[in-house]
């Protein structure tokens, strides 16, 4: 079983889970408003520089979990097509293309914003967004789409699967109690993107 299986980490598929998804076949294509729109093979996509993230995936459901996501900077992929000025917000498709969701430019380009194929090194599995989804450890864990298959650089916001049904556009992290999945123990965090318990 994976880490994150191992430590009980929920495992959310709103739109259904997605079965077997092959890695070495998956391609992510990139549109909008760019130079060079691209779709990036899985070789493409592993050629590209790796980050490693240590950071928390937090969802409004309150759990929380640690670890080191590993990845490629949804940054370098913007620059790999060369997003234009105009790009306001960046939307992401999940495998089967039910399940959409967008974050802000400035949020999309800080360092710990991942295409995450990774966890403690090793593969991410269909559960948990395999072969390849968003890391965003900024925002409340909606935003991180699982399986990302397309990824559209936009001037305009459009609520995604999630936000259409209630949760908030903005996703900013609020204060209160959460499951810490790594400890097993429930406890508070703060608003914000939650790094203060990061080293605890
Ligand atoms: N395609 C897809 N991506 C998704 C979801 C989903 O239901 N479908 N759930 C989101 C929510 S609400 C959270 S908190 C995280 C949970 O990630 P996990 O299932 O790997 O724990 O994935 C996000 N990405
Ligand atoms: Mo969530």
């Amino acid at each position: 079983m994976s880490r994150l299986g191992e430590m009980g980490t929920p495992v959310f598929w709103a739109e259904g889970h997605p079965g077997v998804l092959k890695r070495e076949s998956w391609q992510i294509q990139v549109s909008g408003l760019c130079d060079s729109p691209k779709t990036f093979s899985w070789d493409e996509l592993m050629a590209m520089p790796k980050s490693v993230a240590d950071a928390r995936l937090t969802s409004v459901t309150r759990f929380s979990v640690r670890g080191r996501w590993g990845g490629i900077r949804v940054s370098d992929l913007l620059d790999a097509v060369g997003a234009r000025a105009d790009v306001s917000y960046v939307r992401f498709w999940s495998y089967r293309d039910i399940y959409d969701t967008s974050i802000p430019i400035d949020i999309a380009r800080e360092d710990r914003t991942l295409l995450s194929y990774e966890f403690d090194g090793e593969a991410l599995d269909e559960d948990y967004g395999g072969p390849i989804r968003v890391f965003c450890p900024y925002l409340w864990g909606y935003k991180s789409a699982k399986s990302v298959v397309k990824v559209q650089l936009m001037s305009t916001y459009v609520s995604g699967f999630w936000e259409i049904r209630g949760y908030p556009d903005d996703a900013i992290i609020t204060a209160g109690r959460v499951r810490d999945m790594n400890s097993g123990r429930t406890r508070p965090i703060p608003g914000g993107e939650v790094i203060r318990f990061l080293d605890e």
